[in-house]
């Protein structure tokens, strides 16, 4: 009985709109639990609001409320939705939300907050302008929203390997272009019995289906995915695509800017993609999957990372930079802001930078006066480049980051990220963040290039996890672009673990690998190299547990000797244990063909 005393004069207590606009006359901060009758205010938080009034409580700037949402107008767009929800009111304007019992943001936030509010009274600093927290349907930003009734409709086209050696590839991808289509992604390769099996799915009842499905292994055939533009799911008459013009996906336009716009205008005259494959002569060496389903299905197939990339609505990367000086300094506080805010972090690669890489990277600021001391700072040690990932990343990170000069940062914005993670005595700020979808492409493209690496599935998990862990790798985006069952001979064990020679347990390494079959995978991707590390997860499975749960080794591994997966360090060493394995391969063509996400 006496805590719950206690948790009742802790937060006030609104249940009508009367009560809420007295809260609001509140000086300072109030943060408010926003609670649903049926689910009640949140307790977990309890021990740490108390916390907060004992250490930021004595000057009266810090408030906690509970407001059940049903008898409160501004709160009506939170009912019905059972997550904690906490509100925080600045002088009686809602300035920011936390979504869920996320202590360590609400702490953070609180004192940031408070602390602000003391700086302004004590006129140390001017007061922000405030901006007033726009509380939308709950639906629209927490939920992915519902298809749209216009979205992109996507063929899948194989051309058969007899067309493919007679060259025919141009001819068919000028004639698809040219009929006012678009060629999203496009890839040579030998396809698998399955995907065989899979496509042709139709024919399979035809006497020689087997003598066909031979003919296709025998070669590589070219894999194109052709874009119509923006329909209807349903079959929608064609002049409505083109009123629909104006919608089409702006990171599209952005990318092939006038080229795609062309196309658009040029779709008033479009046969259709069979009929213009037709009126060709060309449909007899390629086939086309029509069925708007199946066409999805078979993208999600043959281009994991390509149909990926389109579900979410307005997901983003944009590139983040932690620069060396507060790398080394605070680190981990940086990481799990990062987190706080909501971004995934899809890439990450540590790299001191050489002074020439630095100067390409920031070719656009070399006549600047600060030039010669940005060169100095970005190349005095560690720099942490990560791909961040969320809804709007790219506007997000900009403005956490706050005023580029550190000073400005420190006056006018105290909360902006620049501010906070201000290093002392470091000449520049130590955050950096993308300003365009253009510049974050390139940007990441500059820090993360495609790579090829070596992925061996080890004989133990080869026998037990095949499918699961091919699946992972897939779903990871990782372009499996060779792969191969094969029994690796000591030879080839020998050189991959090379650096291993001198270790007690190398005899029985070799013996291991190469006692069964393994499953040999060139894998391509962006970071390809640390990212199959990454997935792969700590080199002994015990570790793996504790710090990565969700990597192979994690959950495939026997032991530190079975451990499920085998990956190269670097680049080169993957070169050289793919020329071992698959012979001459070449390397740059399957990098080129990497379609970005
Ligand atoms: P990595 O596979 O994570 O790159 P390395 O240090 O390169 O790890 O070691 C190569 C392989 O040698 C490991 O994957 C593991 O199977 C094996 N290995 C490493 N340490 C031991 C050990 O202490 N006992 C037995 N095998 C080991
Ligand atoms: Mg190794």
């Amino acid at each position: 009985m006496a805590s719950k005393k206690k948790e009742i004069q802790l937060q006030a207590v609104v249940t009508n709109q009367a009560q809420w606009e007295e809260m609001l006359l509140n000086k300072g901060l109030t943060v408010v639990d926003v609670y649903q009758g049926w689910c009640g205010p949140c307790k977990a938080v309890m021990s740490l609001f108390r916390k907060l009034k004992n250490e930021y409580g004595e000057d009266n700037l810090l408030h906690f409320a509970v407001a059940e949402v049903e008898n409160i107008v501004p709160l009506l767009p939170f009912k019905d939705k059972c997550e904690p929800k906490f509100i925080f009111c600045l002088n009686g304007v809602m300035v920011d939300l936390v979504k869920g019992a996320n202590g360590p943001l609400l702490n953070r936030k609180v004192i940031a907050f408070i602390e602000q509010e003391r700086k302004i009274i004590a006129g140390e600093i001017l007061r922000p302008e405030l901006q007033e927290l726009v509380i939308m349907e709950e639906k629209e930003f927490e939920e992915e929203p519902e298809e749209e009734e216009a979205v992109e409709k996507y063929t899948v086209v194989i051309i058969k390997p007899d067309a493919v050696a007679l060259e025919k590839v141009d001819k068919i991808k000028e004639t698809i272009v040219g009929a006012g289509f678009n060629i999203m992604a496009e890839e040579e390769k030998t396809l698998t019995e399955e995907q065989i099996r899979d496509f042709y799915q139709s024919k399979s009842e035809e006497p020689d289906f087997e003598d066909f499905v031979t003919f296709m292994l025998s070669a590589p055939s070219h894999i194109l995915i052709v874009s119509e533009g923006k329909q209807s799911q349903h079959v929608m008459p064609y002049l409505q695509t083109l009123e629909e013009e104006g919608e089409e996906d702006k990171e599209w336009e952005m990318q092939e800017g006038e080229e795609a716009m062309h196309g658009m205008q040029k779709m008033h005259e479009k046969p259709g993609l069979k009929g213009a494959l037709e009126n060709h002569e060309l449909l007899n060496v390629c086939d086309i999957q029509d069925s708007v389903e199946e066409a999805s299905r078979q993208l999600a197939f043959f281009f994991p990372n390509f149909a990926k990339s389109k579900k979410g609505p307005d997901i983003e990367r944009t590139l983040a930079l932690i620069r060396p000086a507060l790398l080394r300094e605070r680190r981990d506080s940086i990481l799990k802001r990062i987190a706080e805010d909501g971004f995934e972090i899809a890439m990450q690669r540590e790299i001191v930078l050489t002074e020439a890489q630095a100067r390409l990277f920031y070719k656009e600021h070399e006549n600047e006066d600060y030039f010669p001391i940005l060169l100095e700072e970005m190349t005095s040690g560690p720099t942490l480049a990560l791909a961040l990932v969320q809804e709007r990343a790219i506007q997000k990170w900009r403005s956490l980051l706050g005023p580029k000069i550190v000073e400005e940062a420190k006056e006018q914005c105290p909360m902006s990220l620049r501010a906070e993670f201000a290093v002392d005595n470091a000449p520049i700020n130590q955050l950096h963040g993308s300003t365009t979808p253009d510049q974050a492409q390139r940007e990441l493209e500059f820090f993360f290039p495609v790579e090829n690496t070596l992925a061996v599935i080890k004989p133990t998990a080869l026998e037990e996890h095949k499918d699961e862990i091919i699946n992972k790798v897939k779903q990871a985006g990782f372009i499996i672009s060779e792969m191969k069952e094969t029994q690796i001979t000591p030879e080839m064990a020998a050189q991959f673990y090379k650096a291993q020679e001198n270790q007690p347990f190398f005899g029985q390494l070799v013996d291991y690998m190469s006692n069964g079959p393994s499953m040999v995978m060139i894998l391509t991707k962006e970071n390809a190299v640390e990212d199959w590390r990454k997935l792969m997860g700590p080199t002994d499975p015990e570790k793996a547990k504790e710090t990565n749960p969700d990597s192979l080794r994690a959950q495939f591994a026997k032991d530190i000797l079975r451990n499920a997966v085998h990956g190269s360090s670097n680049e080169e060493q993957a070169k050289t244990a793919i020329d071992f394995v698959f012979g001459d391969v070449d390397l740059e063509s399957l990098k080129q063909k990497y379609v970005y996400v």
